[in-house]
């Protein structure tokens, strides 16, 4: 038998069931094509690996972010051990190529895209000449690849993914992607995006994250500098890449209305009454939006000062409401200008401003941003270690070793920053305002749906990343995997094997 190709998507805890599907492992598994037969794809959110399906020869691709890196390079020794070709890429890859080397048994990175390249990197492994570092670079929105979605188990994931814009205009502090993907929106074509869609439904899929960056990449104050420019070239861009946006949205629209999508968006975007109407026809019901702060003070610190505060801000957010889209708020806590009180203040605003779903994160330098270079520089005078690991590497620490904040905070001890979090999340999702919000949908299956869905959200994301008690992490992880179970069937529809895409034959 021929080589094989393995993509693996590391995690250090399994659930049997993920919320959303990853979609790089979907997309490099239609760049790799079908010379090698079809790749052997692993996302270990929902199993670990099974490492004697690897052979030697075969090459075992490995997508890293931050968070997953340090088991990504557990996988990559040992499937090197096992005489595999070892290929890290993603976005950690991409910001530390030298460390997938020397942590992580690599014979090569990609670094960028790995649309393009794969094949390439494939064939060069199989060859026995593999290149150190690949670079993928930006591909252009019109040479994204189309996932594999027929490679999907099946009755593991709630929702797809699909994605129609990389690259995002801004510049937060806390973030990486205007740096990685890029400041100029690189936007696919609507129609291979539509086909996706329909293959999802087909399949059986109602729910649909639409995994952008920002999917309002041209706000009416990018088009009003853009005026005041002599040459018109850059408004028609812009004008251009804003029309693409509305011309999606009016295909989504011709779909199956028991579709729901979801999408992350600055909340500039509810300046624009015309764009809201089309999210609310294309049935975009939700959207993740990156409240941060709720005052000035803060987001000057996460350089976010295009985000409103104060009762604007419950102005602007109540906006997407109004045309039934629903915010999920997201909040970092540990910011400089934060005290005692911006915890409770933080979940009053959530609820005054509607919000449907929100969470409360811990201010983390994530590398590749404004912040950790800042930080790394702070740390280096200090030279702090954890089982040997420099806290500048704090992803190579073992999970649960891991600091929960990094910063200093000049008022509160990382303790109270800890604690208050905590309570946030479960003041916000405590079963009284869990089931006081599922007024917004209907019948009580729905409403029961909903308050399910709140929950699993809660113990995913809050209980076993930022409690430091490791029972509470193990029955956080036990009652998500039972929940996760009876929750999927939630999501999925009736299979529409014979939908076709509108507007053509196929
Ligand atoms: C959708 C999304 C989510 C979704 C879905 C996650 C999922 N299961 O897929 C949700 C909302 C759940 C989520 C959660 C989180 N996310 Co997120 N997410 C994204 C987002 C917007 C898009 C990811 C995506 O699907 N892209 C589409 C695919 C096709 O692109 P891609 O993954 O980049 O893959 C391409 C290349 O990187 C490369 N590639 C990738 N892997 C490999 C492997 C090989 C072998 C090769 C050759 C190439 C290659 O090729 C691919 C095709 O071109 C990214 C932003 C971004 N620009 O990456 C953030 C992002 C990845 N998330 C981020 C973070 C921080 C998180 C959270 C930690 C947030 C939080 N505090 O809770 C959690 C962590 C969840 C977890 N445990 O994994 C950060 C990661 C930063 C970092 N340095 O690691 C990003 C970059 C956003 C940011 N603002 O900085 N996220
Ligand atoms: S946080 Fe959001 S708005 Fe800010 S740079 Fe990152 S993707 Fe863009």
């Amino acid at each position: 038998m021929g080589a094989c190709v393995h993509l693996i998507n590391p995690s250090h805890v399994s659930f049997g069931v993920a919320v959303i599907t990853p979609r790089w492992l979907y997309v490099l598994a239609a760049a790799t094509g079908t010379r090698w037969g079809n790749p052997r794809l692993v996302d270990e959110s929902l199993e670990r690996t099974n490492f004697e399906t690897i052979k030697p020869g075969d090459v075992v691709g490995i997508g890293i972010h931050t968070g997953n890196a340090r088991r990504g390079y557990e996988i990559g020794r040992t499937a090197r051990e096992r005489g595999a070709w070892v290929v890290y890429g993603g976005i950690h890859a991409t910001l530390y190529p030298e460390e997938a080397h020397e942590h992580g048994a690599a014979h090569a990175v990609v670094k960028g895209d790995g649309d393009l390249i794969w094949q390439t990197v494939v064939s060069d492994c199989l060859e026995g000449r593999p290149a150190r570092i690949y670079d993928g670079g930006r591909v252009a929105g019109e040479r994204f690849v189309a996932a594999r979605w027929d490679l999907l188990p099946p009755d593991s994931y709630m929702w797809a993914s699909v994605q129609t814009v990389r690259g995002c205009p801004k510049h937060c502090s806390f973030c990486s992607v205007w740096r990685t993907d890029g400041q100029e929106p690189r936007q696919r074509d609507a129609d291979p995006v539509i086909q996706e869609i329909v293959e999802l439904r087909r399949l059986g899929f109602r729910f649909i994250a639409l995994a952008d960056d920002n999917f309002y990449p041209v706000t009416f104050d990018d088009l009003a500098q853009a005026r005041r420019r002599s040459d018109p070239t850059r408004l028609q861009e812009l004008e251009a890449i804003r029309q693409g946006r509305f011309d999606f949205m009016a295909k989504l629209a011709t779909l199956p209305d028991d579709l729901v999508f979801y999408t992350q968006i600055t909340m500039e975007a509810a300046e624009d009454p015309d764009f809201l109407a089309a999210m609310r026809k294309a049935r975009i019901r939700g959207a993740l939006v990156g409240v941060e702060s709720v005052t000035k003070a803060g987001l000057k610190d996460v350089y976010k000062g295009f985000n409103l505060f104060g009762d604007e801000l419950v102005a602007r957010l109540r906006a997407f409401r109004r045309y039934d889209v629903h915010v999920l708020g997201s909040f970092i806590f540990g910011l400089p200008s934060d005290n005692a009180e911006t915890f409770d203040a933080t979940v009053r605003l959530a609820e005054q401003a509607d919000l449907t779903f929100a969470q409360f994160v811990l201010l983390t330098p994530f590398p590749g941003t404004v912040d950790f270079e800042k930080w790394e520089r702070d740390q280096a005078q200090q030279d702090i270690k954890v089982d040997g690991v420099p806290i500048t590497r704090h992803w190579l620490i073992p999970q649960e070793r891991r600091p929960k904040l990094y910063t200093e905070h000049p008022t509160m001890t990382l303790e109270e920053i800890r604690v208050g979090t905590q309570h946030a999340w479960d003041r916000f999702y405590s079963w009284r305002n869990v089931w006081a919000r599922s007024r917004v949908v209907k019948s009580l299956r729905a409403r029961v749906a909903f308050v399910l869905v709140s929950k699993l959200y809660r113990q995913m994301y809050a209980n076993t990343g930022i409690a430091t008690d490791s029972a509470r992490v193990a029955r956080s992880a036990r009652w998500a995997r039972l929940m996760g179970r009876a929750a999927r069937r939630l999501f999925l529809a009736q299979p529409m094997p014979d939908l076709a895409v509108p507007g053509s034959q196929a």
